[in-house]
């Protein structure tokens, strides 16, 4: 009997566990632009670029090896619109009842997949066999535990599939080498940027069709310089390994003005739609390690995103979905700020991270945590507004890694499950961090008034606003105890500085 195999525009690997089960000869393979998935956030238009090219280049891949597939073209006459109608269109003119899916990534679309098997379809789902750790491995691995913590996840995993181990011990006798990941990069220059791409004819069609139809959304589409291939990717994936793992540990933490890529890998672009795999990707930097081509910081950082955090962040996502959108354990019910779709702000850390976020649809971990992701939690801006927000701005987001991320790690919404304190600082980490103070309008030196910088004060107004959830962390106890010993004048102008900024804004 055939099947109907569908393949989401995340899925683009031959690998997938739904390919590996069909039969070339009698199932067809469904691929299909949707307005429903191109319309649920206003995507930044080069992630709707991204997206829709390497599904076209993907297509022909398919086609070339031999796969029966029906492509559907988001402007096709007969397109209905959604996943779901498409592919209940397609089964229907096929006649065919059976579906077959690899689990999709976001509950949303599974929800709405779902939504088939009450109209006499049967879906076959498949396990996305592309994560280390299965949805059922890691509410296993949860149990019991109230408390979740990406370290115990992550050498679970690297004990499991023996990686950076020698025998039971992680190599180096360490297995977190993060204390090594945070060297400033002030004044030296960056040796090797990542590596781009030229569009082609597929990717230069889907350009005029992203600008002629979804123009008032958020970005630039030029310069697109992204992969869209395999092909490519993988030649992405070998310029870091060769040229820029190495840099990667010191400066993992460091910020710059006019560098927004740093010694990042920019690959989270093709890990998240399937162009690479994880594993080959981790295999890649582990091998570099043994021919001591990069150091054990450099490697063992770049491969814990991958094992440990992505993995995680994946196994929270699906554990606790679908509350997890909703949580707010701090109430807070602010409205963004404008100036997060223009950076037209006096805070030059700010600007520098939006306006390289609306060229680049990137910008790297420490901006997303420390410049955006801090003064989102700082100021109280409600949680969903700034989930729709990192779901619209970067190209890499979906869902399932973008929610946990500002839900847990940034914003501390969930209270706690995630992450063991809320990633909140002052000004001085970020002067710390990188260069953008010496050139900011505000001054860093100073805590209060109309001249200090933001940060400052609204780190400790945030403190005493929040007291009564967060004096008892353990890992708050130092600032909590500086807090108390401050005269009550100097709360009072921080609190009124505090208050004065966040209506301004
Ligand atoms: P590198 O710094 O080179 O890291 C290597 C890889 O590790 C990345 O490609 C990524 O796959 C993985 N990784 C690193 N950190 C994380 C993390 N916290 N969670 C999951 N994977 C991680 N990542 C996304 O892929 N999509 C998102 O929508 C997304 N939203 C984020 C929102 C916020 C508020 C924060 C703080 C982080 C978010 N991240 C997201 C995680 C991380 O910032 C990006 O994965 C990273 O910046 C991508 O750039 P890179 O490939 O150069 O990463
Ligand atoms: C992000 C996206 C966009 C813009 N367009 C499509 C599409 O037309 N067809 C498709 O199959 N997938 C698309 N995607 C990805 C989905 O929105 C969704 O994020 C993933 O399938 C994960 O569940």
């Amino acid at each position: 009997m055939s099947s109907l195999i569908l393949i989401l525009g995340d899925q683009l690997n031959k690998s997938i566990s739904s390919l590996k089960q069909a039969n070339k000869a009698e199932d067809i393979v469904l691929m299909c632009e949707v307005r429903a998935e191109a319309k649920y956030v206003k995507h930044h238009k080069k992630k709707l670029v991204f997206v829709l090219s390497a599904m076209r280049h993907f297509h022909q891949e398919l086609k070339f090896s031999g796969y029966n597939v029906t492509y559907v073209k988001l402007n096709d006459k007969s397109n209905s619109g959604s996943l779901e109608s498409e592919i209940q269109r397609i089964a229907n003119d096929n006649n065919i009842n059976n579906i077959t899916v690899t689990h999709p990534g976001e509950y949303r679309v599974y929800k709405n997949i779902n939504t088939l098997s009450s109209k006499n379809l049967n879906i076959n789902w498949l396990e996305d066999d592309r994560y280390f750790c299965s949805r059922d491995e890691f509410r296993k691995w949860v149990d019991k535990k109230t408390q979740l913590r990406m370290e115990n996840f992550y050498r679970y995993m690297r004990q499991k599939y023996n990686i950076l181990m020698d025998g039971n011990e992680p190599v180096g006798n360490k297995w977190n080498y993060d204390k090594e990941n945070r060297k400033p990069l002030k004044n030296e220059i960056i040796s090797s940027r990542p590596k781009i791409f030229k569009p082609d004819a597929i990717t230069n069609e889907v350009i005029e069709l992203i600008e002629s139809e979804f123009n008032e959304n958020f970005g630039d589409i030029l310069p697109f310089e992204l992969a869209v291939t395999r092909k490519q990717a993988l030649a992405a994936l070998n310029h870091f390994i060769k040229e820029r793992l190495v840099q990667f540990g010191d400066y993992q933490d460091a910020m710059l003005e006019k560098e927004p890529y740093m010694y990042h890998s920019l690959l989270s672009f093709y890990l998240n739609i399937g162009l690479l795999l994880p594993a080959e990707v981790i295999s890649k930097a582990e091998k570099t390690y043994q021919n001591g081509h990069a150091p054990i910081n450099a490697v063992e950082g770049f491969i814990r995103q991958i094992l440990g955090w992505r993995e995680f962040i994946h196994g929270i996502y699906w554990h606790k979905m679908p509350n997890y959108s909703t949580k707010n354990f701090f109430n807070a019910e602010n409205d963004l700020p404008d100036f997060f779709w223009d950076g037209d702000t006096k805070l030059n850390c700010l600007s520098q991270c939006i306006q390289e976020t609306k060229k680049n649809a990137y910008a790297h971990h420490i901006q997303r945590l420390m410049i955006l992701g801090n003064f989102c939690l700082l100021t109280g801006i409600e949680p969903k507004k700034v989930c729709e927000w990192y779901l619209i701005v970067y190209a890499d987001a979906f869902e399932w890694v973008e929610l946990p991320n500002v839900m847990g790690m940034i914003l501390f919404a969930d209270g706690g499950y995630l992450a063991s304190k809320p990633y909140a600082s002052g000004g001085a980490y970020i002067n710390k961090m990188s260069n953008y103070c010496k050139s900011c309008h505000f001054k860093i030196k100073e805590k209060t008034g109309e001249q200090a910088c933001p940060f400052n004060y609204l780190y400790w107004n945030f403190l005493h606003q929040h007291q009564d959830k967060l004096s008892n962390n353990q890992r708050l106890s130092m600032m909590y105890s500086t807090l108390k010993k401050m005269d009550s004048e100097k709360l009072t102008l921080i609190r009124s500085s505090a208050e004065n900024f966040i209506k301004s804004i």
